[in-house]
């Protein structure tokens, strides 16, 4: 059964994203995007007030990376949270009366269930390629932004595989093609991964500075703040080059470059004690203190619409 407080298998959340939307229709629709290399359908859920005019958006994704449980679930808590909040929290209410939020609660499908089902630590995508009997590319060095010139692999083989060529991972394409349909709407991009307690802005392909630098890294130190006024968990923050590791080919990046000027990776809980493997008992506070910083940026974000 589903359960906020657990790691949700594929199926889980599957049948929690048909429910959800059913129980919840004056809040919430939902669009399937596309389907993943193995034929699942990718499903974003679009939260706000129906409204007559086009509002503007926050576009957010979770698990990019399979065996990051830690993100598909801080997306199944959004979803929760603003739900069960709007009508009652006054932040809330305004981000959805003003705004839409689409989330996408599992980018990669077909890698989430086969870290449930044969490997907890897979990483990539599950597509095969003739000629290789390594499976998978990273879907996050295989967007068009620098692809391939740093931090990524060429080998097939490697868990940082960029792909044949930008897009080539169909759940890539799929995301991107929503991204680049919604674009004069999209004002955010913000993208959840762990571990490492970072909240990362462009650039990682580069170590030149984003020409919003400085608004990108005020608003992101305002957000970790306002993250560890509840537990006290720290976060760093730093354009991704600089502060993780050059990598590129990154959705942040991209999504940057088309134009999302608020375009974010955060790096969940933890520090490396427990790495991708965090406890259940940590999914409540994690996804607590991320709601801060994510209600952070947003506020921002509205307020100078
Ligand atoms: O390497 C990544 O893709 C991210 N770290 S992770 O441990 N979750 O794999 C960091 C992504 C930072 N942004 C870009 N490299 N564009
Ligand atoms: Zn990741
Ligand atoms: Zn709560």
């Amino acid at each position: 059964a589903h359960s906020y407080t657990n790691y949700n298998t594929w199926d889980t959340v599957q049948s929690w994203i048909t429910s959800i939307s059913s129980s919840n229709p004056n809040l919430i629709s939902k669009q399937v995007i596309g389907s993943t290399y193995e034929g699942r359908p990718m499903t974003v859920l679009k939260l706000g007030k129906k409204s007559s005019s086009t509002k503007p958006a926050i576009f957010m994704d979770c698990g990019i990376h399979a065996r990051e449980w830690i993100s598909p679930a801080f997306c199944q808590w959004f979803v929760k949270e603003a739900l069960s909040t709007y009508g009652s929290d006054s932040q809330m209410t305004s981000l959805l009366d003003q705004m839409d939020v689409f989330v996408l609660p599992v980018f990669n499908i077909d890698g989430y269930d086969f870290t449930h089902k044969s490997n907890r630590m897979w990483r990539k995508t599950r597509s095969r390629k003739s000629g290789s009997s390594c499976i998978g590319a990273d879907p996050n060095r295989n967007w068009n932004a620098g692809w391939c010139t740093a931090g990524a692999s060429s080998n097939p083989c490697s868990d940082t595989f960029c792909g044949y060529s930008p897009e080539s991972e169909i759940e890539v394409k799929n995301v991107a093609d929503f991204i680049r349909r919604n674009k004069s709407v999209l004002k955010a991009y913000l993208t959840i991964h762990s571990y490492s307690q970072l909240l990362l802005f462009p650039y990682s392909y580069t170590f030149e500075l984003a020409a919003h630098h400085s608004e990108l890294l005020k608003v992101a130190e305002g957000a970790s703040a306002a993250l560890r006024s509840l537990y006290g968990t720290s976060y760093t923050s730093g354009p991704g080059a600089a502060t993780i590791y050059p990598a590129a080919g990154g959705s942040d990046d991209w999504a940057y470059d088309l134009g999302v000027k608020y375009s974010y990776t955060f790096e969940l809980r933890d520090t490396g004690r427990y790495g991708f493997l965090l406890p259940e008992s940590q999914i409540k506070p994690t996804c607590e203190e991320t709601m801060l910083a994510v209600k952070y940026i947003a506020a921002y974000v509205q307020k100078n619409l």
